[in-house]
């Protein structure tokens, strides 16, 4: 019996009840993913109970001297994955990441130009619900109606606003991020480039998607979407004065003492991203999202921008009698886990939305390949070809839970 079962029944079961549900139900939310046990050793390790305020070798607390030696590797391994010189391993998630970026680099007020988030940007990149459009003056760009940015478009945006910072990345965008036109963007009005790749991380470290650097001033990421490892946030740059003012901005600025076992998590993750073994995951994670897209064009989906180049896919429904709820739903009674998504050329609220976004990092690290994909991409397209019945989805579900139930999770890496 583990000290939860007997300390506290109720929580353990609820632990093991979402074990069942990740284990039986195909995970397809494209932020999402299964990291590793050892991960999760270093996130329930020892570390729980330090305080370590400050930066390693200069901290308000005694006794950090291992929490250095924890933070520090982390630092060198951020480091090396993303070719960069500084980065900070502290932001508890990616907002507090973005947050501290502005904080060290904007006053309030001042304008930033960010991708709409219905057009697939994210809460921190200047939605007026968030501390971002709130604080500052904020601005939007978006994608056309093919799905892609426009870059020229952009462009003429940026002359008009006139940015202090223009923020690149996205949280619904299957194709590849141009940095290079965006630092000439930048340039021409004389903005600081920001890009947030939390959900391309992965990808990038393993040279399956084009790199920020050197091309952005400052680059956020968080740690746990296709890079696999513990909910958190990262900082990066190749420039001294933003390093400074970032690590200021996260403390004393934002936060409080930093998460040493959370770092001590991210630290085993950069180890497992550093490795061949990573390559090979990367590779993978974009091939099964390229058979998703396929699969569901030639079943007649329409698939946002006619593909993709990542680990995720837009499917819209614009054209269609139900909604991106009315799918997740029903593919949900199927046992496939996915998220409602608004698509260009939106119709319908955010609540109800005209599409549904499918990631491939999570069953990716079960070891799922281009053959399971084929089949799970027949079986959406199943269910959203007979979207009110189900019976079909009760039948679909069983047969994917016994293909779930073939791939283990939480095992270390077999590639
Ligand atoms: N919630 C994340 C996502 O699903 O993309 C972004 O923060």
């Amino acid at each position: 019996m583990s000290f939860l079962q007997e300390f506290d029944n109720e929580i353990f079961e609820l632990c093991e009840k979402e074990l069942e549900r990740q284990t039986d139900h195909l995970e397809m939310i494209a932020s999402e993913n299964f990291t590793l046990p050892a991960v999760m050793e270093a996130m329930g390790s020892v570390f729980t109970n330090k305080y370590a305020e400050g930066y390693p070798n200069k901290r308000y607390y005694g006794g950090c001297e291992f929490a250095d030696g924890v933070e520090q590797l982390a630092i060198d391994r951020a480091c090396e994955l993303f070719n960069c010189q500084f980065a900070n391993v502290q932001p508890h998630a990616g907002s507090q990441a973005n947050g501290a970026v502005y904080a060290a680099l904007l006053q309030a007020g001042d304008k930033i130009l960010g991708m709409d988030l219905s057009h697939g940007g994210h809460l921190t990149h200047g939605s007026k619900v968030s501390f971002s459009g709130k604080n500052y003056q904020s601005f939007t760009y978006g994608v056309e109606l093919d799905g892609r940015i426009n870059y020229d478009r952009v462009l003429d945006i940026a002359k008009i606003v006139q940015p202090k910072i223009i923020v690149c990345g996205a949280s619904a965008y299957a194709r590849e991020i141009d940095f290079k036109r965006f630092r000439e963007i930048a340039d021409a009005v004389g903005a600081i480039l920001f890009a947030d790749i939390a959900h391309i991380a992965g990808l990038v470290c393993a040279g399956e998607h084009p790199s920020p650097f050197p091309y952005a001033d400052v680059v956020t990421t968080t740690t746990h979407k296709t890079l696999a490892g513990p909910r958190g946030g990262m900082i990066m740059t190749n420039d001294e004065e933003i390093a400074k003012k970032v690590n200021s901005a996260i403390f004393p600025g934002l936060q409080g003492g930093p998460l040493v076992h959370v770092i001590a998590a991210k630290a085993v993750a950069f180890k497992y991203n550093l490795s061949d073994a990573w390559k090979a995951y990367a590779k993978q994670v974009k091939s099964n999202a390229a058979v998703l897209a396929k699969v569901l064009m030639e079943r007649g989906y329409d698939v946002v921008s006619g593909g993709t180049d990542n680990h995720l896919v837009l499917v819209s429904f614009l054209n269609k009698e139900f909604s991106g709820k009315d799918a997740d739903a029903a593919l949900g009674r199927a046992g496939i886990t996915v998220n409602k998504n608004t698509v260009p050329g939106e119709t319908r609220s955010p609540f109800v939305t005209s599409g549904i976004r499918i990631g491939s990092p999570a069953l990716t690290s079960r070891g799922m390949k281009e053959a399971e994909f084929e089949t799970i991409a027949n079986r959406i397209a199943d269910v959203l070809d007979d979207i009110e019945n189900e019976a079909k989805q009760a039948e679909i579900k069983a047969e994917l839970k016994a293909l779930a139930r073939n791939f283990v999770i939480y095992t270390q890496p077999t590639y």
